[in-house]
């Protein structure tokens, strides 16, 4: 049987760099690292991404800046540079170690001037202690003479052309007893003025020193170590770098901890067996096991680790961007990926975590109360795009997929306004699955509290039809803007409506001085209440005598048109028909209704979904379309007991960035997908229910798979689901 733990490559792809580096990204909550090399490589994207650290940008707002790069390694083997663009690589292998988070790099490799080496690289980000990270290099040779180690901090990384970083100070700080000083880099971003500071300390743990030294380059201060080279002997150094920033501390203290904190930090094995240890508690609430299907078991524990890595621990000012800490894309800002597709895995798995995410929108309420009276409404209104402060940082503008030079109007930023009801939404579940009373008394009622003033607010009385109505919207279903009514958004603004008055009721009976001071603050008069039931009773919801809901007015008017026919394709939908014609067809990006259905899954019965189902599945750009689309539809279609569609779909998300399935893997990865996986697992095949009274289980296991096994908090006790097929 192969390690189910470990995702490796053989081969080394010079075209795969950008996919690869995305798959080989580690992290450990705190900031994350792309995959590329020590020694770098042509065109690389190299990139270190730490929680917070945004920083201006033309015309997309705010970025994260990619930080200073504590990665630079270089070998020497007499006086040749390692580098796997010159010279012969014989023999290469990278594995990632999901178990401990270590990623290792194994190269023979034969200079253009005949120098012949083994080269081991491993690496990790600590997750003891986030303000470490670690590489340990150890050479083989094949020859005599000296090897000879760079271990360097780079000031001057970009963000794919944009400049963040302007250089404060560098230096070497001499250790007590050590052979060798700490190198030390600060900087600082040039709009944001986040300082970083890096510390970074080499030492030698194999093999005989001939020489050692300090360079003070400009923007990326050097420690060098010389070793002499035996035949066949190994060398080995070990490289530590400590970072913190003025968000950790006051800007003038973080050159002098990080300068601290690596000359202090363990060496590499007692760190590996804190890493190893700190990673063993997190797989023990965390890991899924799949048997049977060894593809799907390695792929859930990636998609699990991607986003253990990208989970805040200790910061609740944070959020994780939709291609999480690993790349470029969506330049670190945060969607209703959040609340709808991560957050399920960790209230279940991580409550901690999950209430660390939630307490960021709820420091972003003034931001949202802001946003909301800019567009002329009241309570609060969540970008849809967010980063640091909580403000839309939507590009109002985007180059078109197709024709660079052209300009795109891009609206969700205006109108895409379904992520208010499904912050709220997450809220409560939270509450619910944790019972944590203390938080929501104090913050959840709050956040469920204001959208509902929003959606009072924001609803419109169409006094023909007798209904309140939600015009000009996007619903999930991003190929069809500017729609009126859209049911994903009507169903669960109602929802928010009718959840506010249960919060109120709660809070009245248990917590009556902070339900009197949020009814004195957010001004919720009889008036106002008796409003919010009246939009909530009497909301235009689309509900056919079948059971089918029209996903927006018109929507059945608007051209059929026959996927299957069309197959196999290359291209999505949109690309076809072009933005305005897609626009026009019935072909969706992701299944807006059957998503309204799965969450609020109690409402609907199973034939409501199947009509649905029946409408929708087929109208579904699921290979290009949306990558939110795939794990939620798996769990529909195992609602609906269609195994084989349900794996079809759970393989595709499962997949989404291991197999680069939509060819933008390199963006970073797809968080939606990757933790929408975790959803599809517990909530489709093993068909995990939460009720008032408790939960239940029932396994509809994909027809291969021998063993599904999970665990979950429910109200701060653990549980744990082994199934079986049946008779098995
Ligand atoms: O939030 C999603 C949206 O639903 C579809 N486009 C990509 C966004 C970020 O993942």
């Amino acid at each position: 049987m192969s390690d189910l733990w470990t995702v490796t490559e053989h081969d080394f792809d010079p075209t795969r760099q950008r996919h690869k580096e995305t798959v080989f990204t580690i992290g450990n909550g705190y900031l994350s690292t792309r995959g590329a090399f020590e020694e770098g490589y042509p065109r690389d994207h190299r990139a270190t991404f730490i929680h917070g650290v945004f920083d201006a940008v033309p015309i997309v707002v705010t970025e994260l800046a990619n930080a200073p790069d504590w990665l630079p390694l270089t070998v020497y083997l007499n006086g040749e540079r390692f580098s796997l663009d010159t010279g012969v690589i014989e023999a290469f292998t990278r594995s990632l170690d999901l178990r401990t988070g270590v990623l290792t790099r194994t190269i023979r490799w034969r200079s253009p001037g005949g120098m012949g080496a083994s080269l081991v690289f491993e690496r990790f980000t600590a997750l003891a202690d986030e303000h470490l990270a670690y590489i340990r290099c150890s050479v083989t040779p094949d020859f005599a003479g000296e090897i000879e180690f760079r271990a360097a901090l780079y000031g001057a990384s970009d963000n794919e052309g944009a400049a963040h970083w302007l250089r404060v100070a560098q230096g070497a700080h001499a250790i007590p007893d050590g052979p060798l000083p700490i190198a030390a880099l600060q900087t600082r971003t040039r709009s944001s003025a986040i300082d970083w500071a890096g510390a970074v300390r080499l030492v030698a743990t194999a093999g005989r020193r001939s020489g050692h030294g300090y360079w003070d380059a400009d923007n990326a201060p050097t420690l060098t170590l010389r070793m002499k080279a035996v035949p066949g002997k190994v060398v080995q150094v070990e490289k530590c770098v400590a970072q913190f920033t003025s968000r950790d501390l006051a800007a003038d203290l973080v050159r002098a901890a990080a300068v601290t904190r690596a000359s202090e930090a363990p060496g590499w094995k007692a760190a590996l067996t804190a890493q190893t240890r700190a990673w063993a508690a997190e797989w023990a609430r965390t890991d899924v096991v799949i048997e049977g299907d060894e593809e799907a078991q390695i792929a859930m524990r990636f998609n699990l680790f991607q986003m253990l890595i990208a989970a805040p621990r200790h910061d609740d000012r944070v959020n994780i961007g939709a291609k999480t800490l690993s790349g470029f894309g969506y330049r670190g800002h945060a969607f209703w990926d959040t609340e709808i597709f991560m957050l399920p895995l960790f209230t279940y798995t991580a409550p901690e975590i999950a209430r660390n995410l939630l307490n960021y929108r709820y420091h972003n309420l003034p931001a949202a109360r802001a946003k909301a009276r800019g567009n002329g409404v009241e309570g609060a209104q969540f970008p849809w795009e967010s980063a640091d402060t909580g403000e839309e940082v939507t590009p109002t503008w985007v180059p078109h997929f197709a024709d660079r030079n052209k300009l795109v109007r891009i609206w969700t930023g205006d109108i895409e306004i379904h992520i208010s009801a499904d912050i709220a939404y997450a809220a409560y579940q939270y509450w619910r699955a944790t019972g944590d009373d203390a938080w929501f008394a104090e913050k959840g009622a709050e956040l469920i509290l204001d959208t509902a003033k929003f959606w009072g607010s924001r609803a419109e009385w169409n006094a023909d039809e007798e209904r309140y109505e939600y015009r000009d919207v996007i619903g999930p279903d991003e190929y069809h803007e500017h729609v009126d009514n859209n049911a994903y958004t009507n169903r669960l603004a109602q929802w928010n409506l009718e959840t506010a008055f249960e919060v109120l009721t709660w809070l009245r009976a248990l917590a009556p001085d902070r339900a009197a001071a949020l009814e004195q603050q957010l001004d919720l008069s009889e008036e106002r209440l008796a409003h919010w039931r009246d939009v909530a009773d009497r909301m235009h919801l689309h509900v056919g005598e079948t059971g089918l809901i029209e996903q927006f007015d018109g929507y059945f008017r608007r051209q059929d048109v026959d996927l299957a026919a069309m197959e196999p394709r290359t291209r999505s939908a949109q690309e076809i028909f072009g933005i305005e014609g897609c626009n026009e067809t019935q072909v969706l990006k992701q299944p807006d209704v059957l998503m309204l259905q799965y969450l609020l899954r109690d409402h609907y019965s199973d034939d409501q979904i199947r009509a649905n189902y029946a409408y929708y599945n087929p109208r579904t750009d699921h290979t290009f379309g949306s990558s939110l689309g795939p794990s939620i539809q798996a769990i529909v279609a195992c609602i609906m007991g269609e195994p084989d569609d349900a794996y079809e779909h759970f393989i595709r998300a499962a997949r989404a960035d291991l197999r680069d399935v939509r060819g933008n893997a390199g963006d970073g990865i797809h968080g939606a997908s990757a933790a929408g996986t975790w959803q599809a697992v517990v909530f489709g095949f093993g068909g995990l229910r939460i009720t008032p009274e408790g939960w239940t289980v029932t396994p509809r296991l994909p027809r291969h798979w021998t063993r599904l096994a999970f665990s979950f908090f429910h109200r701060g006790q653990q549980h744990r689901v082994d199934l079986r097929p049946e008779g098995a």
